[in-house]
């Protein structure tokens, strides 16, 4: 028996990035493990990755391009041969792209975080072909879009350092499901003796095991951190050096924040002052009357709704009024993607558009639904045509499903899929493609959680027919007759011209020292702005950010209060009167894995957690099948009867396949497409809903 390991890295939408060894026996992998060298992985990996053998050899896998025999939506299939289906594609895009390329929208997200596999050849392809550009907003963009006003890039703390804090504050995040090894480094600074504070609506696995857990109602969290603010300026908790030095606009942001007391914002958050007053005094007197370093975990939770994009704003100016940077354990990070060197021109040649550099339409993917029914389109560009889809799930995981349901069923809409299983998005499909997983392609990584690149090298060969998504874009180049050298490129070529050359960030790494080393860190401070040198126009943290003027915004931190909320919308509240957020459940990564048995079964089924106040208005008892619905749609699910969700709000973890939910529904049935503050992304946990005993209980 031959036994290798492969040096690998989890290809998820994950802060962790991790490193993995792949045990190969005699050509098939046996064993997926973390890597006990990488400093970040800690030889440990999540419940789901290290089943990741499961999913890779599950039944279920597409072995095959298949055909649809039945109608849109049903999962009719039967399987045809690669040249047929790479013919019928290619026919098809071509007819369309001969009128206007626009009618092709290529639909992709981070299905594998790759940056060969992810977004090359394939952008390549479509730009080369002249198709709409999408617009990627669908998790991040409300955040980046803030973090690169405040500081001038998606960058932050090194959370490697985050033993040494004093004071952890975990905002709008819940890492034990998903941020699993920041959690083990929190635990760490926990027995050091941090404080530990979660700020989520909701009692997460992670905020009961803090101190203390403060919980605003959902898309306040702008109100909660001005307030601070406030507190911090009254009380002159201030590093008033670092203020000085490396910061613009502290008297417009003191008199932004005068306006919003605790008592103010409290009202606001639903919460109490003192909460406020605790956390900004705890905040301000360790930081700049102790010296101490203390963190920020801020997280995608607190901007899912209309005011993200200020909410992050507002606090991520708070390290910078106490000179949390000072220390490589302080400071706030968000994301860490902003300081990778990708050189995204060479991987996805934008110059190869027919227009070039005019670009065609953008689709934003947060408004999939309505695009494909024709609503909204930019004026004077033509309907949707053809969609295709590879590393993502829209039907499942995009805003108001019914819409995104309905437009995906469109009979004239010509629509491709490539996949690993049959997912509620390929069901639609006209031709679905069966796509490689991560033990069976070569990819590069960077991450946004920590700073090391990461390698992926190839452990198995492709199961069955299945074929990576570089080569099926490769593939479909040469039969629409492109000829640039850059379609012959190997994924090895594609992994080498990943990385800006001379970039010091990335000296003596490349994809040779990569793919043996595993992993490489880059070359990076380790506390990034003790010294101010912030990437941002004016080189500082930017409390006032000019650009937001010409980008007609308001230039300063601010409170957008939800779209769906009593005090803007009382009407609608009157007759959904509970906020729904949909956060991700421990087991699954956003909808990928749901059909893993072993981790479905952990999850059980969908389950609406419900406080007991409102339960007991509503009649409803723990374990009861109940219906969660709007003006959007409905969906059913067992209530969990808990104090974990506040009074005013329901919890429906995420996010399930429609089709192995008991009604074939999921959270997005309910959730909208309206679009947050910057950054064109959707408001995911900015929605009101009515909940009701389900008239049929399901057993
Ligand atoms: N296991 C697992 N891990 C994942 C994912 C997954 O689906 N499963 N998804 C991955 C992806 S794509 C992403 S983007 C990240 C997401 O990472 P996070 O943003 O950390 O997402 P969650 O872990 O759900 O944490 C969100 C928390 O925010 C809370 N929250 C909701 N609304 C608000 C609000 O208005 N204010 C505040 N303060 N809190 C709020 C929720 O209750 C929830 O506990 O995780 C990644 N990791
Ligand atoms: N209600 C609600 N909705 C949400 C969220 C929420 O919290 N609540 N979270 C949102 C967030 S943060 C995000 S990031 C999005 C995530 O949305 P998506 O990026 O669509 O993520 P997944 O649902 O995991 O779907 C990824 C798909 O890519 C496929 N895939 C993986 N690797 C490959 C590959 O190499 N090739 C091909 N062809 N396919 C591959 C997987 O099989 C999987 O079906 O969902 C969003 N939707
Ligand atoms: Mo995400």
């Amino acid at each position: 028996m031959s036994t290798r390991i492969v040096r690998a890295a989890c290809p998820h939408d994950c802060p962790d990035s991790c490193a993995l060894l792949v045990t190969v026996e005699d050509g098939r992998a046996v064993k997926v493990a973390g890597d006990p060298d990488h400093p970040g992985t800690q030889g440990v990996l999540c419940t789901k990755v290290s089943r990741y053998t499961e999913r890779t050899y599950h039944p279920d896998r597409l072995l095959s391009p298949m055909k649809r025999v039945g109608p849109k939506g049903s999962g009719q299939f039967a399987p045809i041969g690669w040249d047929e289906a790479l013919d019928i594609v290619a026919e098809r895009l071509g007819a369309i792209a001969a009128r206007d390329p626009q009618a092709i929208v290529p639909y992709s997200y981070a299905g594998t975080m790759g940056l060969v596999q992810g977004e090359s050849m394939a952008a390549r392809f479509f730009h080369k072909l002249g198709a709409s550009l999408l617009d990627r907003t669908i998790c991040a963009s409300a955040g980046a879009t803030a973090l690169r006003y405040t500081y001038g890039a998606s960058v932050g703390m090194d959370i490697e350092h985050v033993e040494d804090a004093k004071l952890i504050v975990i905002w709008g995040g819940n890492p034990i499901a998903s941020n699993l090894h920041f959690w083990t480094r929190v635990q760490q600074a926990k027995r050091r003796g941090a404080t530990l504070v979660a700020i989520d609506p909701y009692r997460s696995l992670t905020a009961e095991k803090c101190h203390r857990h403060i919980a605003p109602m959902p898309g306040t969290d702008g109100a909660l951190a001005l307030a601070i603010m406030h507190v911090l300026i009254r009380d002159d908790l201030l590093d008033h050096d670092y203020i000085a030095r490396h910061t613009v606009g502290f008297d417009a942001l003191r008199d932004r924040a005068a306006q919003f007391s605790p008592a103010r914002a409290a009202q606001i958050c639903g919460i109490d002052a003192e909460e406020i007053e605790w956390l900004a005094g705890l905040y301000g007197k360790l930081a700049v009357r102790e010296r101490q370093p203390v963190a920020i975990r801020l997280n995608y939770g607190m901007q899912r709704a209309h005011g993200g994009g200020q909410a992050v704003r507002a606090v991520a100016c708070l390290p910078s009024l106490v000179g949390a940077w000072r220390h490589a354990a302080g400071g706030l990070q968000l994301s860490t993607s902003g300081f990778f060197p990708i050189d995204n021109a060479a991987l996805q040649r934008p110059d190869l558009l027919p227009s070039w550099p005019r670009l065609p339409r953008t689709i934003n993917m947060s408004t999939i639904g309505d695009a494909l029914l024709g609503e909204g389109l930019p004026a004077g560009t033509p309907p949707i045509e053809a969609i295709v889809v590879y590393n993502s799930n829209p039907v499942a995981v995009a805003p108001h499903s019914g819409k995104v349901a309905a437009g995906f069923a469109r009979e004239d809409l010509f629509t491709v899929v490539l996949e690993h299983f049959r997912t509620d998005t390929a069901d639609y499909a006209d031709i679905i493609l069966p796509a490689t997983t991560q033990l069976e392609h070569v990819d590069i990584h960077k991450a946004y959680g920590h700073t090391y690149f990461l390698a992926n090298n190839q452990a198995i060969a492709p199961l069955g027919e299945a074929l990576p998504n570089t080569e099926i874009f490769r593939r479909l180049a040469r039969r629409m007759g492109f000829t640039e050298p850059c379609f012959a490129d190997s994924d090895e070529d594609i992994a080498a011209q990943a990385i800006v050359r001379g970039d010091p960030r990335a000296a003596g790494i490349d994809w040779q020292t990569l793919k043996e080393s595993g992993w490489q860190k880059l070359k990076l401070p380790a506390a990034p702005f003790a010294e101010g040198g912030f990437p941002s126009p004016t080189g500082k943290c930017q409390f006032y950010a000019a650009e937001m003027v010409k980008d007609g915004l308001d230039p300063l931190p601010g409170y957008v209060p939800p779209y769906e909320a009593p005090a803007s919308a009382p009407e609608l509240a009157a007759r959904y009167p509970l906020a729904m957020i949909s956060p991700p459940a421990r087991n699954f990564l956003n909808s990928t894995f749901v059909n893993v048995d072993s981790l479905r079964a952990t999850e059980g089924e969908p389950h609406l957690d419900i406080h007991p106040d409102d339960a007991a208005a509503r009649g409803i008892v723990d374990g009861m099948m109940v219906r969660a619905f709007n003006d959007r749609g409905s969906m059913q699910a067992r209530a969990r009867v808990t104090d974990r969700a506040r009074q005013g709000l329901v919890v429906g973890l995420s996010i399930w396949w429609k089709k192995l939910a008991p009604d074939g529904k999921n959270a997005n049935e309910l959730t909208s497409q309206r679009l947050t503050d910057m950054g064109r992304a959707p408001v995911f946990y900015d929605c009101l809903v009515q909940v009701e005993a389900a008239a049929q209980a399901v057993t």
